[in-house]
């Protein structure tokens, strides 16, 4: 019998180490204390619980897979099992902790200078400073590497024009990690809060993600200083390896989605009668229950074998594609069913799957939409570009 809450059908459990089991376990209690509580209040306010931060910081969430600077050194099973574990309690909490972690403390620390580091690493994984990442653009997301953004040298200093959109975190980061085109290519760049010439403003009436903050980030001659260009960031290749960190996360993540609404589905399923009969007893409502279990156990086993490649130092992007791919579209799907085996009240926020299912509409458009992760994977099978 599947353990109700956190369904484990193959026993992955004994897959993983001592340590990767305890990192969950920690984390799986910190999201059932201090995040469901709250998730379904916050999506109805859509207010970014802020004050969860500093709890993650002490429990090593942000950049707990890079070493030094007050970071756990975790490896990269451990970290989507936190990614998981976050996203069982809320999307938006997760993707505040994705960027973070994969889209900010990464970049800074495989592509900045030993004072970047040094000045943003520790205050970022004790959450006293919060980063965003700025690289799609009104035009279209898709196709980063269009990017009318641009930096031009003046004298020693950098000056930007242009502007970023849907940005996570936007209004509420110290420090914005900004993807520029310069005439010798796509350059990286750290732009601080303040910083004369930035500007953001927050995207209102959103229906999904209501939990994170979500900014335009505006350039209009902003200038700033030589050092704070990221000084191994060389070419577009940059900002798409840290969307392979973010992908990454993902793809652990909205397991946690989809375990929460089949867990909801199936204790309704259990305690409400029609037709005289439990809905458990039905036929039609177990091949639904078998059909979620099914697809959270294939999408657990092919992000531990993805994590297993990456901390081996074998995986390719491309694999983190047809992972983001099915896991987002496994979790959406289980969410819709879920959502529609609680009836009527499945429409309100007394149940978790509408709130999740919002969000997962989120998750499947950023981090590449599913039509340019089956076109990833597909320029991977024949060689030729269909984008
Ligand atoms: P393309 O020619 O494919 O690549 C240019 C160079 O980059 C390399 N590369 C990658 N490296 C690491 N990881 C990846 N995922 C990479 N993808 C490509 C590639 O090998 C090449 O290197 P080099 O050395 O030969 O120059 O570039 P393209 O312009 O044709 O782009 C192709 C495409 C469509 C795959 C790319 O533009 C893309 O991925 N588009 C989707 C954009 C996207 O996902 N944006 C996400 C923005 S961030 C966000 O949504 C945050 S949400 C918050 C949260 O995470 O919770
Ligand atoms: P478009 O690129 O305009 O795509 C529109 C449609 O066209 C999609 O269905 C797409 O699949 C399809 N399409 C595109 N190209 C092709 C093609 N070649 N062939 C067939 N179909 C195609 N970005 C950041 O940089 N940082 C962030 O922190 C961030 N956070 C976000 C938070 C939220 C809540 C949201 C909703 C988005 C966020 N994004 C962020 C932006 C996200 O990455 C983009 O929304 C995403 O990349 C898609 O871009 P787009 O919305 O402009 O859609």
């Amino acid at each position: 019998m599947p353990d109700v809450a956190t369904p484990d059908f193959y026993n992955i459990e004994s897959l993983l180490s001592e340590d990767e089991r305890h990192v969950r376990d920690s984390v799986r209690r910190f999201v059932d204390k201090h995040v469901l509580p709250i998730a379904s209040d916050c999506f109805e306010q859509a207010r970014f619980p802020a004050e969860l931060v500093p709890k993650m910081a002490e429990l090593g969430l942000f950049g707990s897979t890079l070493t030094g600077y007050g970071c756990a050194g975790l490896n990269n099973v451990a970290y989507g099992l936190i990614m998981q574990e976050i996203e069982r309690g809320d999307s938006g909490l997760r993707s505040f902790t994705s960027v973070q972690s994969g889209l900010v403390m990464y970049p800074i620390f495989r592509y900045g200078s030993d004072e970047q580091k040094e000045r943003w690493l520790p205050e970022l994984a004790k959450g006293k400073a919060i980063g965003c990442f700025g690289l799609s653009e009104p035009h279209g997301g898709s196709d980063p590497g269009a990017m009318f953004t641009t930096a031009r040298k003046q004298g020693e200093d950098w000056v930007l024009n242009g502007s970023k959109t849907w940005i996570t975190n936007g209004s509420i980061a110290d420090v914005a990690v900004v993807w520029a085109r310069t005439e010798d290519g796509v350059r990286g760049f750290l732009v601080e809060k303040g910083n004369p010439g930035y500007e953001t403003l927050d995207i209102g009436r959103k229906f999904s993600l209501r939990t994170s903050v979500t900014s335009s980030l505006h350039f209009d001659n902003c200038r700033i200083p030589a050092e704070n260009e990221l000084p191994l960031a060389r070419s577009l290749s940059a900002p798409l390896s840290c969307l392979t960190q973010a992908r990454y996360g993902i793809a652990w993540g909205v397991i946690g989605a989809a375990m929460a609404c089949y867990s909801e589905a199936l204790d309704v399923a259990h305690h409400r009668t029609l037709f005289r009969e439990l809905l458990i007893e039905k036929q039609a409502i177990q091949v639904r229950l078998a059909d979620m279990l099914r697809r959270i156990t294939t999408a657990q086993l092919l992000v531990l074998q993805l994590g297993r490649l990456k901390d081996a130092g074998e995986m390719h992007h491309a694999q983190v594609s047809l992972a983001k791919w099915n896991n987002v579209r496994m979790a959406l799907d289980i969410a819709r069913d879920a959502r529609d085996m609680i009836g009527a009240d499945g429409i309100t926020l007394e149940h978790g799957p509408i709130r999740r299912m919002l969000d997962l509409e989120t998750v499947v458009t950023y981090e590449g939409t599913q039509s340019i992760h089956q076109l990833i994977v597909g320029r991977e099978i024949t060689g030729a570009e269909a984008f």
